[in-house]
């Protein structure tokens, strides 16, 4: 059986193709990560090459070494994918130190690895010790509506957090504990990967302004549901707030009857006193 129709394949492939008919992925925007699973990877070891040629991460991942990740191609469009996998994606294995990788399978044409690899590897890096092993994917994209609120809403987990949790019933019991936002930096280095990772260690969907948003998962269900969810409650907002503002909304206190029926610890933070 080839790579690409192994079942986890076929689950990444499905993700970037969906995604990109949702709109979130103009040209080359948006990336996507997975970490291969242990029984996964001896299905497909023999098809791989052997890792001879290594590149600097641009961050320090130890408790991913030797780990194997499908990646996205720098420069590749989400579109693409569907239709040539091997030329757009790629299969890489990071070294025992886990601050260099190699290419393994994929990008046949030629490539390298998305731009944002730090950033998806130090966000795998923390997910992966916090959820003992069970995060496995880190999904970026450029959703519409998300982006148009970070220049509407201050840029605070606490702002977005709330209004997101308003906009639709059930977002507070898919994000508890909220929502993160990273003010504007240039992408595709350490120090958005810094910020960004220290923001996973307590959300599982981080807003980019002004960029897009990043969400982690278990699996690429979860993953996708989260950024689907972020994308409508944000849509519903753009439209509340163009039909020109809320006449009511959800209480404080309702978020609190929620929490208590539905058995979910809202983050306090929050919510008022
Ligand atoms: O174009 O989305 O953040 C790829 C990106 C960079
Ligand atoms: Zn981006």
């Amino acid at each position: 059986m080839a790579i690409t129709d192994k079942e986890f394949m076929q689950g990444y492939i499905r993700l970037t193709d969906d995604a990109f008919k949702k709109g979130w992925h103009e040209r080359n925007g948006g990336n996507f990560s997975y970490r291969i699973k242990k029984q996964e990877l001896e299905e497909i070891l023999p098809s791989l090459k052997p890792a001879v040629e290594w590149q600097v991460i641009g961050a320090a991942v130890p408790n991913l070494a030797g780990e194997y990740f499908v990646v996205s191609g720098s420069g590749k469009y989400m579109r693409n994918v569907i239709l040539a996998p091997e030329d757009n994606i790629a299969v890489i294995k990071i070294d025992e130190k886990g601050e260099n990788y190699s290419i393994v399978w994929g990008l046949e044409h030629g490539g390298r690895p998305t731009s944002e690899l730090p950033t998806h590897l130090m966000n795998h890096a923390i997910k992966k010790e916090i959820t003992n092993g069970k995060n496995r994917v880190i999904y970026h994209a450029h959703p519409i509506n998300a982006i148009a609120l970070t220049f509407i809403l201050p840029l605070t987990a606490k702002a977005f957090t709330h209004e997101l949790w308003e906009m639709m019933t059930e977002v507070p019991v898919i994000f508890p504990e909220g929502i993160g936002v990273v003010p504007w930096m240039v992408p595709g280095g350490k120090a958005i990967a810094d910020a960004t990772g220290e923001l996973m260690k307590k959300y599982n969907a981080v807003i980019w302004a002004h960029h897009g948003v990043f969400c982690a998962g278990q699996d690429f269900d979860e993953a996708f549901g989260f950024m689907d969810t972020v994308e409508k409650a944000a849509e519903i907002a753009v439209k509340v707030i163009s039909m020109g503002g809320k006449k009511q909304t959800i209480s404080d206190k309702g978020f609190r009857d929620l929490g208590r029926e539905f058995n979910i610890a809202l983050n306090e933070e929050f919510l008022d006193k």
